[in-house]
């Protein structure tokens, strides 16, 4: 077997061991390791100039090279900020409201990649495997393709895709469709997703599913298929356990006072629902006046791409909404919502998951959504929490322990809370631990074996396993 080669928009930066980092690196730094490889991406350093973003950074651990690219200013604003984060981010959320499709953005977008691919064609060997992922590098392969490679190339997309009549709405949606097909295999989080991509492939003609999970398109095939990612469900389950002695745990027990507590954690993000999320809550207190001091809802949202405008007046509204409850609602000696901007170490969140009654987890729509994934894993067996989660991340696909909620519907969410606050002991561990064997046996390291193994698979070899793994072909 060849190198592994993985692109990403982020290389994680080199202090980023164990404790600190999520289970994605890990993962891909473990499978790096053990076929060896190159991992290529954004160094997160600006260059100067054109000419100074030709000056690629190598950096050696072990079998794994990091190949870090500087990109220039214009780069990051018309690929990065721009048409990422400005037109796919929203669009492939359903957010067209929020969508800017400008072309200086697109071109941008194109020759970035372009960019990226003629980095990585000088270093390839012919028996690599690349592994593309996420929305930032969807025109790689086609661009690595025009340079003839003709390595196995895979992508995998973090975020939903969705469907046909969503996606069209982007000017240049064919153009961007059409570049798919250079891949062979494509990954998507759920079924759904693969079933939308599939939609959006055949309304546009550019391609036919030859057999379950082939599709063919001029002359290419490629697999299209779900691989619902996992995390690092023991290792962080133990993480939970250690930080139960951590001083900031500590600290938030003390301060509870035998309060209830709720946890939210996400991304300042329009996708994770959170001012709709603190309005439930909001609801749950007016519709359940005896639990006015005696729960406390802790938002932690780190702040996220504060240069995209959309972001920082989504900060302004929900630090506004949290102000207001929190003024409508405490006594002298009771804070309904502590909301912290900032993050959190890791040790400490999972010390929080498991401290916390409730895990509330409502984006108006998600990928995945790894924080639930990291709820159940962080609870304790004898006294488990309950998640609350939005029936729109993908998660639900498979947490079927859950609560699930429509997290448009203020009324139900805020019932939602009131039950799972009050759920007794016996119902919260038979939920619990059919979520907890799942995300132990569909850890994050197998999905990544799976992915590879798939994509390594000849396509005239039947490469998914039996209806009871989450791994689907598309159809
Ligand atoms: C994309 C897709 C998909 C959050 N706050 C802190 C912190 N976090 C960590 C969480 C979790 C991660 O960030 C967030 O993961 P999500 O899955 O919830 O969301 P995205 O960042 O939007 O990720 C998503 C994912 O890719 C993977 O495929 O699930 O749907 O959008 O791990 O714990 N970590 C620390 N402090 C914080 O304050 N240490």
């Amino acid at each position: 077997m060849g190198r592994l080669i993985v692109v990403s928009n982020r290389v994680p930066p080199p202090e980023d061991k164990r404790a600190s980092a999520g289970g994605l690196a890990v993962a891909l730094q473990a499978a790096l390791r053990e076929q060896g490889g190159l991992w290529l991406g954004w160094s997160g350093d600006t260059a100067a100039s054109e000419a100074d973003s030709e000056q690629i950074r190598t950096r050696v651990e072990g079998n794994i090279t990091y190949s870090l690219v500087d990109l220039t200013k214009r780069d990051l604003e018309e690929y990065y900020s721009g048409f990422a984060n400005r037109a796919l981010w929203p669009l492939l959320h359903y957010r067209l409201d929020l969508a800017d499709f400008d072309r200086r953005d697109t071109s941008g977008y194109f020759r970035v990649n372009a960019f990226f691919a003629r980095v990585l064609a000088a270093q390839l060997e012919p028996d690599d495997v690349i592994w593309v992922q996420d929305y930032h590098l969807i025109p790689l392969a086609a661009e690595l393709r025009a340079r003839g490679v003709t390595n196995k190339i895979g992508f995998f997309l973090h975020i939903p895709w969705p469907p046909p009549d969503v996606f069209s709405a982007m000017p240049w949606h064919r153009r961007l469709l059409e570049t798919f097909t250079s891949y062979d295999l494509i990954g998507f989080q759920i079924d759904y997703d693969a079933e939308n991509f599939v939609n959006c492939l055949v309304r546009e003609g550019l391609g036919r599913e030859t057999s379950r999970g082939t599709f063919h398109a001029g002359e290419r095939e490629f697999r299209i298929g779900a691989f619902p990612i996992g995390i690092d469900t023991e290792e962080f389950a133990a993480i939970a356990i250690e930080a139960e002695q951590n001083a900031l745990v500590h600290r938030m027990v003390a301060s509870l006072e035998n309060r209830q507590l709720i946890i939210g954690v996400d991304r300042l993000d329009y996708s994770k629902g959170i001012d709709q999320r603190m309005l439930a809550y909001e609801r749950y207190l007016e519709n359940n006046p005896s639990s006015l001091g005696k729960v406390s809802y802790l938002q932690i949202t780190p702040k996220s791409r504060s240069e995209v405008p959309e972001y920082a007046e989504m900060q302004r509204e929900i630090a506004e909404t949290a102000g207001r409850i929190n003024g409508a609602f405490s006594d002298l000696d009771w804070t309904p919502i502590r909301y912290i901007n900032r993050t959190i170490r890791r040790t400490t969140l999972a010390g929080l998951y498991r401290l916390s009654d409730v895990g509330l987890v409502t984006p108006l729509r998600d990928g995945m959504n790894l924080v639930a994934k990291e709820y159940v894993a962080a609870q304790n067996v004898e006294d488990p929490g309950v998640l609350v989660l939005s029936r729109f991340a993908g998660a639900a696909r498979e947490l079927d322990g859950a609560v699930l909620v429509n997290p448009y519907d203020m009324e139900s969410t805020a019932g939602a809370i009131a039950g799972a606050l009050a759920m007794p002991l016996d119902e919260r561990v038979s939920r619990w631990k059919g979520m907890y064997d799942r995300l132990k046996r569909y850890h994050v390291n197998k999905w990544c074996d799976t992915f590879l193994e798939v994509l390594e698979t000849p396509l005239n070899v039947p490469a998914f396993g039996s209806q009871e793994e989450p791994w689907r072909a598309a159809s």
